[in-house]
């Protein structure tokens, strides 16, 4: 074994540049740059999965903002349509007893100076007991132009709906099931349980231009029943031809947003179809709805209590249509197609209609 001598572990004397230095300590520059590459990385990594969250929170919460938007239109609409032919007939509020007899009959809707036609849903001339009877619900009638059954895509030029499609057919080849779609539904409902449609009749002593009515049919019996209605004027407007009648009622999809209609457009407009009238959206700008559709199924079925359900409506047989409306909604967020949501409800109508078959 060697042996050390003190002169091999003894430091070497610095060079003299060296030894003016006092000797330093730290990092190098290769070091420093790879520490603060994987410093930057990290930094990065890190700010990714935040900008991930906050982004994946944004969407969520406008997700379920579109969902809020879209659910509350469905609903209004829902419930709304489903009282479609609603008719105070029975008077359940009891408000319509006007004789106070303790009954409703149809004295209780007043007669004309002539003693007749006041009061008259089956256009017979005469006001009497067939007045008040279901099948002519004059919620469920056409007037004229003025069609006042739930219809879709109603035109305001002739009442009529669209074309319907058969699915089912009974044992002799009629039509016992058909289809109508489209974009906007009309109807009617007596939303103040007067009987009439509108909501209070003018008083006989009123003129036209406190109480402001259309002169076409079916309103030229001057605000006499089935029709009866109060001008009603925004709150803002003291203009008369801002009259607006109540009670029919609809829902159109319009350039990306949907539509509820409010009543005519002014007391010359008597027409009631989709492209008539006044209508105010219901749905917020910050969404567009892309599609509406409304798919009203009617099933007719015979209401002759001696015959069978599904036989073909002879003469005199009341018959009577069941329907019911699938209401389909998609949309989006204005500024993010990508969004899209679809919602779907399916209404029954409350109010069969009758219909007596001549
Ligand atoms: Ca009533
Ligand atoms: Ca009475
Ligand atoms: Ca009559
Ligand atoms: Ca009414």
């Amino acid at each position: 074994m060697r042996k050390l001598t003190p002169q091999a572990g003894r430091t070497r004397p610095l060079p003299h540049a060296a030894r003016q230095r006092p000797a330093q300590s730290g990092l190098t520059l290769i070091g420093l740059t790879i520490g603060m590459a994987v410093g930057i990385l990290v930094l990065t990594g890190a700010l990714s999965v935040y900008l991930m969250i906050v982004k994946g929170a944004r969407d969520n919460i406008q997700q379920a903002r579109l969902n809020q938007e879209l659910r509350a239109a469905l609903e209004i609409m829902q419930q709304d349509i489903r009282r479609a032919g609603y008719w105070d007939f029975a008077d359940t509020n009891t408000d319509g007893d006007a004789n106070a007899d303790g009954a409703l009959t149809w004295s209780d809707f007043g007669v004309d100076a002539d003693g007749s036609g006041t009061f008259d849903t089956n256009g017979d001339g005469a006001t009497d007991a067939q007045d008040l009877h279901p099948l002519n619900n004059p919620f469920q009638r056409q007037y004229g132009t003025i069609n006042n059954d739930l219809c879709i895509g109603t035109d305001s030029g002739t009442g009529a709906c669209v074309e319907a499609q058969c699915t089912e057919n009974n044992a002799a080849g009629d039509c016992l099931t058909w289809i109508q779609a489209g974009g906007c539904v009309t109807y009617t409902y007596d939303l103040d349980q007067d009987g009439r449609i509108g909501t209070r009749a003018c008083n006989p002593d009123e003129d036209a231009t406190h109480c402001p009515r259309p002169t076409g049919e079916p309103f030229n019996a001057g605000n006499h029943e089935p029709y009866a209605w109060r001008p009603w004027y925004p709150p803002a407007e003291a203009d008369k031809t801002k009259a607006i009648a109540m009670e029919m009622f609809g829902y159109r999809l319009l350039r990306g947003g949907i539509d509820m209609r409010v009543g005519w457009f002014n007391h010359n407009d008597v027409s009631f179809g989709c492209d008539s009238g006044r209508w105010e959206g219901i749905t917020s700008s910050d969404i567009v709805i892309a599609n509406l559709e409304f798919r009203l199924t009617t099933l007719l079925r015979n209401a002759n209590p001696s015959k069978s359900r599904t036989d073909t409506c002879a003469t005199g047989d009341p018959c009577q249509r069941i329907r019911s409306i699938g209401i389909t909604l998609t949309g989006h967020l204005a500024q993010d197609d990508s969004t899209r949501q679809t919602l779907s409800a399916l209404v029954a109508v409350r109010n069969d209609c009758y219909v007596q078959t001549p």
